[in-house]
């Protein structure tokens, strides 16, 4: 039988990579994000790997009821998921501390924490439920070292950090791995996001950088969730070869 993996935030970046990956091994995905025309396509051509099934979850992660209602009724035979990747999450903004925007602060924590943590408590339940399974979050070198006009996105990704080591914690009883990736520079839609689709801004944060692309992570990823039963990667720091840390790195 087909392995079940459920990736947040697949309609973009590193989680659609990560989809991809696991598609082309074989197992059955599934994919969750807000914009369901992009989960739609992707839905396609996951399918288009070979003989996998593959479920759409269209939600808002910062939702707590959408995200209890919809992750916390899974169809029965999708309940047995043996990976929770905790991909979905985004910066907003690059301001001094005295001069950020509240919003942006808000919807920082309320998808990078709150809403990791809403899924984790809908799906990590099934896991214990089944003596068994493995939980990816995705943290950053930014939740390392704090950097300049980092704060809140910094915060976030310490809190994904601290998480990450508890969670290791309360369930080791329960068979349940958890790893932590923090990963450097990727480019992905990230840095158009984090500057509110401002296409110039966000390419010049790559440039004279050979930065990370999403299947790197992907890589990564598919790594840590296949090593033997009794292997666990507990914490792994991925960067380009140029970048030393969140703050450091070598421009060509
Ligand atoms: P992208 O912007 O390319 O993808 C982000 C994904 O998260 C999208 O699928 C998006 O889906 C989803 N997402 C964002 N907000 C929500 C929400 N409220 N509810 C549900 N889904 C949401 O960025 P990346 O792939 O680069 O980022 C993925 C993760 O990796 C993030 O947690 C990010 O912090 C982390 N990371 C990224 C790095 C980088 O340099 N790129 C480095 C280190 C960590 P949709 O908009 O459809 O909801
Ligand atoms: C994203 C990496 O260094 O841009 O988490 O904050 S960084």
């Amino acid at each position: 039988m087909n392995r079940t993996i459920m990736i947040t935030g697949a309609t973009a970046g590193l989680g659609k990579a990560t989809a991809v990956r696991f598609a082309k091994n074989g197992y059955n995905i599934i994919i969750t994000g807000r914009r369901k025309e992009r989960l739609d396509e992707l839905e396609k051509e996951l399918l288009s790997y070979g003989e996998i099934k593959v479920l759409s979850l269209n939600f808002d992660v910062r939702k707590r009821e959408d995200v209890a209602s919809i992750t916390g009724n899974l169809p029965e035979e999708w309940k047995a998921i043996d990976i929770l990747v905790n991909n979905a999450g985004l910066a907003a903004g690059l301001d001094h501390i005295d001069a950020g925007n509240i919003d942006d602060w808000e919807r920082m924590i309320d998808t990078n924490i709150k809403g990791l943590l809403y899924v984790t408590r809908a799906i990590a339940p099934l896991m214990v439920a089944s003596g068994k399974g493995h939980i990816i979050n995705i943290a950053s070198v930014a939740g390392k070292d704090a950097y300049e006009n980092g704060n809140v996105y910094c915060a976030t990704k310490s809190a994904v950090d601290s998480l990450s080591r508890s969670m290791r914690i309360d369930l080791l009883k329960n068979n349940i791995k958890v790893t932590n990736i923090a990963p450097g520079m990727v480019e992905t839609e990230f840095s158009l996001v984090r500057f509110n689709g401002d296409n110039e801004r966000a390419r010049n944060v790559y440039k004279g950088i050979d930065a990370l692309t999403a299947d790197d992570i992907a890589d990564a990823i598919y790594y840590c969730a296949t090593l033997p039963a009794h292997v666990c990667i507990n914490d792994l720091v991925i960067t380009p070869t140029q970048q030393a840390n969140a703050g450091i790195s070598y421009r060509r």
